[in-house]
């Protein structure tokens, strides 16, 4: 339902302080919010912008335990970190708090009291795991244990990453705990739960039939939790780290992260409102008036939180607004794999400003352009460097150049004058007229892609136009001429300014001082007499630079030798787990000994050890047999990756076996080796030096 409304309340996720940012939170979340908050701010309406960083947790505690420093050490660290990236790359927020701050802990403590003190709460006394030894209950990422389904070991008390399935703590097999290495107790232990079930109801008429209008990945994602009955939600943890719970019987207990941090939207707009009230008035009109529209820019794992959870909560208080919109993107990937922190699979945004100082409107382009607003999108290097170059630098920065140059150069830098409209002016300038409803069309559906690609193609309406006129040619014989396509490019890179603002910021400001313009409004687009004639333009400069083919492949370097770094240390992990659990064969059955006298077995002495070529299994012996040498094919190369290592040893082998080919070589018997507990094979020798060729028995 579209709703007529006087102001704007736009939130974007609070990212975990326990790492840095990287290119899949700009793109699936701050990127597409700053976008619309500037176009609102630049249409001139009453809009706010939140943010802030989610400190609470249990990833934050894992990380200070592993790195032996305090939970607030970590949050300190990491909110600074989040914060200066997010400010390097123009995400405009009003404010950028934290949800370890003062005014937090009170709102949600209150909050939370509020709610209880309604009633809005069920009470549930339930059996836990418990660490004896550390003396306290267990987050569900604090037990691993035996994946139930897949088997694998080390699957946390939440999910199996090996397998990926979402598991309970109570599921796994031979559960310990991460804290003390103890097996863990179960204990009863009392929560506090949301029942969602109450809410489910006016859930379901709220999403499914008023707002069909939501993206359908959002829309989907309810309505697959609304056809299935809704639980009850516990939102107290036996945690250390957090708000803690305040009514009595709740000693030891915090809220549950997911209960503080949406509600850290609101006190971050409390902290706002209250250092600047003329500004920004009092925090609650934000909040609860109806008048106000409330926005929320998330991640797709964020989906149920925001549209389920969190609005029952805002529900069961009962003096708040609810979301008119949930815009979720899907996840963008890195060179075809999925981001992950922990793999450093990923675009640390405080890396890129170092490895490409001033191109942050750069990444905001081709992240735009990449969107992942309906599927998830794949981000490469050579894409990166193909949208800069071919589009950034050859239509967008090409025109702008073209036209400010010719400008300084034949008319002293000030816009000259509009003589008179050819068709085709008329023609190029008629483009211009729907501009604004276009965009807004796109821009008020949060289609941000679409409206980024219309922004280019102005541009590239420019950029023809001026190929198409050839105003630097026609200056020899045509001066008036000249004026005129110079006067209206100049209008066209105008209008360009204001429409990429919300994406480019930077550029944008840059060539609002290039041009000189006073005055930057949205409702300014369309418009052909932006600069009047006469009026002096600033010093051209580039808008964008070609960026080297060096300084892409550096990047697909790296992420090349961290593949490698990942798929060394998982080879090893698989070759200890396999170690670790790895039982002797258990014996054959009784065999006689004419069998074994059948086989002929021999020692010999290693003259070459190489790899056969085109095979990865292979390795080529030859052997000094003592009756003039042979040449035996062995399927050990994986086991041995420096095959020369091995040459001068004695071994042992099968000489009688039937010669037979392999790889077009021939292979005359059969190299003896053990299989190792990890898997690898190991050839026998002799524990002293013996004659080459005597036998084996
Ligand atoms: N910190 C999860 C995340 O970063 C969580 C979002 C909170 S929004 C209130 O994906
Ligand atoms: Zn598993």
């Amino acid at each position: 339902m579209e709703k007529k409304y006087k102001r704007t309340t736009v939130t974007s996720a609070l990212p975990y302080a326990n790492g840095p940012v990287h290119i899949g939170h700009l793109a699936g979340v701050y990127v597409p919010a700053d976008i619309y908050v500037r176009y609102l701010r630049l249409k001139g309406e009453d809009v706010i912008f939140i943010g802030g960083s989610d400190e609470h947790g249990v990833p934050v505690t894992i990380r200070a335990r592993k790195e032996g420093i305090t939970p607030q050490d970590v949050v300190d660290r990491y909110h600074k970190i989040i914060k200066d990236s997010f400010a390097e790359f123009g995400i405009s927020f009003d404010v950028y708090s934290r949800t370890t701050s003062k005014t937090h802990h009170k709102l949600a403590s209150d909050f939370f009291r509020t709610l209880y003190e309604k009633n809005e709460f069920v009470e549930q006394t339930s059996e836990q795991y418990y660490d004896e030894e550390a003396k306290q209950f267990l987050a569900d990422r604090y037990i691993v244990g035996e994946c139930p389904r897949c088997h694998a070991p080390g699957a946390y008390g939440d999910q199996c990453e090996k397998c990926g399935s979402t598991l309970s703590p109570e599921e796994l097999i031979n559960p310990v705990s991460k804290l003390s290495g103890s097996k863990p107790v179960k204990r009863p232990t009392k929560h506090w739960f949301l029942p969602l079930n109450k809410h489910q109801d006016w859930l379901k008429k709220w999403i499914l039939e008023d707002h069909k209008e939501w993206r359908p990945n959002v829309y989907g994602q309810c309505k697959s939790w609304l056809d299935m009955d809704l639980m009850p939600r516990a939102v107290t943890r036996d945690l250390e780290w957090g708000i803690p719970v305040p009514v009595e019987g709740a000693e030891g207990k915090v809220l549950y992260v997911w209960f503080d941090a949406p509600i850290g939207y609101i006190s971050n707009t409390k902290e706002l409102c209250d250092a600047n009230p003329e500004k920004y008035g009092n925090w609650e009109k934000w909040w609860k008036d109806s008048d106000t529209r409330l926005i929320h820019f998330i991640g797709k794992d964020n989906i149920v939180f925001h549209c389920i959870v969190f609005p029952a909560m805002l529900k069961a208080e009962g003096s708040y607004i609810l979301p008119d919109n949930v815009p979720s993107n899907e996840f963008l990937n890195l060179e075809g794999d999925k981001i992950s922190t922990s793999r450093n699979w990923a675009v640390w945004l405080n890396e890129y400003l170092v490895d490409f100082p001033g191109k942050q409107d750069v990444l905001r382009y081709v992240l735009t352009a990449n969107a992942p607003e309906t599927k998830d999108n794949d981000f490469t290097w050579k894409d990166y460097q193909a949208r800069n170059n071919n589009e950034l630098v050859a239509i967008y920065g090409n025109f702008i150049n073209r036209a400010l140059v010719l400008t300084s150069k034949y008319f002293d830098g000030k816009v000259p004058a509009l003589k008179e409209l050819t068709d085709y002016d008329k023609e190029t300038l008629k483009e211009f007229a729907d501009v604004k409803n276009r965009l807004e069309q796109m821009l008020d559906n949060f289609k941000f892609r679409d409206a980024q690609k219309e922004a280019m193609n102005l541009a590239r309406i420019g950029n023809k136009y001026l190929a198409e006129t050839e105003p630097w040619k026609l200056v020899k014989t045509d001066m008036d001429r000249t004026s005129s396509i110079l006067h209206i490019a100049l209008q066209i890179a105008a209008n360009l300014a204001i429409a990429f603002e919300p994406f480019l910021p930077f550029s944008s400001e840059k060539l609002r001082k290039m041009l000189n313009m006073q005055t930057f409004e949205w409702n300014q687009l369309g418009r052909v007499d932006l600069l009047p004639e006469g009026s002096v333009l600033g010093k051209a400069e580039l808008l964008f630079e070609k960026i080297e083919d060096a300084l892409v492949d550096a990047q697909v370097k790296r992420l090349h030798d961290i593949k490698a770094q990942n798929e060394a240390a998982a080879a090893e992990a698989e070759a200890k787990e396999k170690s670790a659990s790895w039982k002797p064969e258990p014996v054959k059955e009784y065999a006689d000994f004419e069998g074994f006298e059948k086989l002929d077995i021999r020692v010999g002495t290693i003259l070459e050890c190489t790899n056969v070529p085109k095979s990865d299994k292979l390795l080529k012996f030859k052997i000094d047999d003592g009756m003039g040498g042979r040449t035996i094919l062995s399927g050990i190369a994986k086991s041995y990756p420096n095959p020369e290592e091995l040459v001068g040893k004695q071994v042992c082998f099968v000489a009688n076996f039937k010669p037979r080919k392999m790889m077009g070589l021939e292979s005359q018997g059969m190299i003896m080796s053990a299989v190792n507990s990890d898997g690898k094979l190991v050839v026998i020798s002799p524990s002293k030096e013996v004659a080459n060729g005597c036998e084996v028995g």
